[in-house]
């Protein structure tokens, strides 16, 4: 056991007792939520460091306080690993997420009642392009864009005549639960055809473009924001990537606009995990996620799972669990795989029928079985399951079943020792 736990155990048990509840959890299940991913040790190392003392508003060398001298070492290498990682212009880091990140570019380009152009998040959006009960759509008049209903993959024909229609400042691509590869470059000259600006928002396929596996944004977009929590796994945060000319803009639009002081210690565990990205080894890590999720969804399609868009180009799956069985919902299907050790989140499909908190589909991920070592012949293991469970109509006694194998093979590839079954 780390040795600031065993500090922990002692100085508060009851915090301890939970963390541990969660770290024997996230060991004995498989934790199939695409947003999801396991730190490195060096990143949980790092977030729990003594730069969490320290206040730092402003920005390296133009601080509103003393004593930054070391922080301003960390967030400088943070800038510098992120914009070598990525190929930006400009990094900000301090955003403390994706929605923040978004939050700061819409703050520094756009007025309260000014139109911008998503994808709808009934069609794999994220809830800050534009939904109706967030603060972006609350604050913009947004228009959003969606997939074909054959396909189920984006319509960039009705993007373009949205964008000719609406006239948006801002077009805002990337998704939540989008299974396929986005064509950034397509979007932008559409932008540029209609003197838009073009914000790309890869949070989840961050790790995939950094090493070359997914279309790059950077290049072609204005802005790019990011989470770096996710198949870039690192701590939980955000960050923005744009042309140096909105430099200005979002780093003032960041502080003094949207945060106070950043967060110290969180920056330095981004300055981590982008130096672990940069690493030849990230893109062996960041092909085998795909390769993993490629081989989950050939084995789901032979259990006879229709997939959203037959298939996928990353690191997840979207499953529309009608073609299956009719009256299961995603929020039953949620129920009995968590009843089975396997985590995955209930997620509508594209033209659901049904709503949000029922849904007609299951969204699964393989970051984190990635970063546990699953390969291959795992994934076919847990297809199979997931098949079992979901035919036997959550049977407890086929649940648990599920379960006990299930964590035979979590013992098999421990995480990271932090992460090992509890003492
Ligand atoms: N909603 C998160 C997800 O994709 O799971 C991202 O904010």
């Amino acid at each position: 056991m780390p040795k600031y736990l065993q500090y922990l155990k002692q100085t508060d048990p009851q915090i301890y007792a939970i963390i541990k509840e969660e770290r024997d959890r996230q060991h004995s299940m498989l934790g199939m939520i695409a947003s999801e991913n396991f730190a490195s040790t060096t990143v949980l190392a790092t977030v729990g460091s003594c730069l969490t003392n320290k206040y730092a508003e402003g920005l390296p060398g133009k601080r509103y306080y003393g004593g930054c001298e070391n922080v301003d070492d960390v967030e400088t290498l943070a800038i510098e690993r992120c914009k070598q990682l990525f190929g930006c212009e400009h990094a900000n880091v301090q955003p403390h997420s994706g929605t923040q990140a978004n939050m700061a570019v819409y703050f520094s380009q756009l007025k309260p009642g000014e139109t911008v152009l998503a994808m709808d998040l009934a069609h794999g959006g994220h809830l800050s392009h534009g939904f109706k009960l967030n603060f972006s759509g609350s604050l913009y008049n947004f228009v959003h864009y969606g997939v074909k209903r054959d396909t189920e993959t984006i319509d960039y024909d009705q993007l373009n005549a949205l964008a000719k229609e609406h006239k948006p400042k801002l077009i805002v691509c990337g998704a939540s639960a989008y299974p396929r590869q986005i064509d950034f470059a397509r979007i932008a000259e559409i932008a540029h055809s209609h003197n838009a600006l073009t914000l790309a928002d890869i949070a989840h396929v961050a790790g995939l473009v950094c090493t070359g596996l997914h279309p790059d944004p950077v290049i072609v977009c204005d802005f790019v924001t990011s989470t770096t929590h996710k198949t870039l796994r690192g701590p939980r945060a955000g960050t923005i990537m744009s042309k140096k000319q909105f430099a200005k803009a979002v780093n003032s639009s960041v502080f003094p606009g949207m945060q106070g002081g950043p967060l110290c210690h969180v920056i330095a565990a981004k300055a981590v995990a982008f130096g672990e990205a940069l690493r030849p080894e990230f893109k062996q890590y960041a092909q085998q996620i795909i390769d993993n999720c490629k081989t989950l969804a050939d084995a789901l399609l032979s259990k006879g799972f229709r997939l959203c868009t037959g298939g996928t180009d990353n690191h997840m799956v979207l499953v529309d669990l009608r073609s299956y069985n009719e009256k299961l919902t995603g929020n039953d299907a949620e129920n009995w795989l968590h009843q089975a050790g396997i985590v995955v989140n209930k997620n509508l499909i594209p033209f659901d029928p049904r709503k949000a908190n029922e849904t007609s589909g299951v969204r699964i991920g393989t970051p984190i079985l990635t970063t546990r070592g699953m390969k291959q012949d795992q994934m076919v293991q847990v297809a199979d399951w997931i098949d079992q469970a979901l035919s036997s109509n959550g049977d407890p006694k086929t649940l648990a079943a599920i379960k006990a194998q299930v964590s035979e093979l979590c013992n098999q590839f421990p995480a990271l020792g932090y992460l090992q079954a509890a003492e």
